[in-house]
């Protein structure tokens, strides 16, 4: 059998292209929650907030979701979680292969490429390779009331461009490590009285039990979950566990569904 692809003209597409993108990004310039990071925790709150009816908007700097799930421990493709994070990744349909304890392995691809694709499918919008480089903020005491976006592009190249503003009723900081939303709002908006301690060494299930206790709304409209968290409170690391992110992830869209909506996941 002959496949025929059917005829189109180039400017079709870039009309394509932008007009679509341009609807998109007229309706993400006002949204109810903006997530920055899409790795475990990022995506595990998308999820919920998604399902539960707000708008919801995530944006990744890179050009792919996952965060750290793709680097996994020491690059093995397994991944391991702990109860009861097993039932998130259930729901996001993953096929967990149950080890003792409580502990269960799957595939760092289909970690990710699930949890994206639940999170989409509930409504989600992930939008890569832009960066959230500052906040919005009004009022003394200060409230949260957006982001700052850039292309990661852009900032690589050094180019002087200025950034956009999106307005956002809760903003959750899952970008990892160091923790960048809150960052910012610790150095520029000193009034928070926010410090960045910076996470110590390593101590596995102390670590997941503390990401998830000082998951919270860290100043009015700014909330923060998974690895961040430890870099503010000044926790353990855990290393190659990825529980504690996932059960971060859902406690922070309980908390943003709760203050947004009065209600629970
Ligand atoms: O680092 P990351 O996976 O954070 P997480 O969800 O999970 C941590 C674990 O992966 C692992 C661990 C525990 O198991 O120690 O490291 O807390 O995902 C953070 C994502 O945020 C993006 C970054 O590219 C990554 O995909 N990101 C970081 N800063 C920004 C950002 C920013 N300013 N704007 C947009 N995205």
């Amino acid at each position: 059998m002959t496949i025929r692809i059917r005829g189109f003209e180039e400017e079709k597409i870039t009309r394509a292209i932008i007009r679509r993108s341009m609807e998109d990004w007229l309706n993400i310039a006002e949204t109810d929650v903006v997530i920055v990071g899409a790795g475990p925790a990022g995506l595990t709150a998308a999820m919920y907030i998604a399902r539960a009816g707000l708008k919801t908007v995530v944006f990744e700097r890179r050009l792919s979701f996952g965060g750290g799930i793709g680097g996994g421990g020491m690059q093995f493709h397994k991944i391991v979680v702990e109860e009861p994070a097993n039932k998130i990744l259930e729901e996001a349909g993953c096929r967990l292969e149950p080890l003792e304890d409580g502990l269960y392995t799957l595939d760092a691809a289909e970690m990710m490429a699930k949890l994206a694709s639940k999170a989409i499918d509930y409504g989600a919008k992930i939008i890569l390779g832009v960066t959230v480089d500052d906040l919005i903020y009004r009022g003394d005491p200060p409230r949260i009331i957006g982001v700052v976006v850039q292309w990661t592009s852009v900032i690589m190249a050094g180019l002087h461009v200025d950034p956009i503003g999106i307005k956002a009723r809760a903003v959750v900081d899952c970008t990892g490590h160091d923790a960048e939303v809150i960052s910012v709002a610790s150095r520029k908006i000193p009034e928070l009285k926010i410090a960045i301690k910076g996470e110590k060494s390593m101590w596995a299930h102390r670590a997941e039990e503390l990401v998830l206790e000082g998951t919270r709304e860290i100043c009015p409209g700014l909330f923060i979950a998974g690895m961040a968290v430890a870099a503010v409170d000044q926790t353990p690391r855990m290393g190659p566990i990825f529980g504690g992110m996932l059960l971060s992830g859902a406690k922070v869209a309980q908390l943003v569904i709760g203050s947004l909506l009065g209600k629970g996941v």
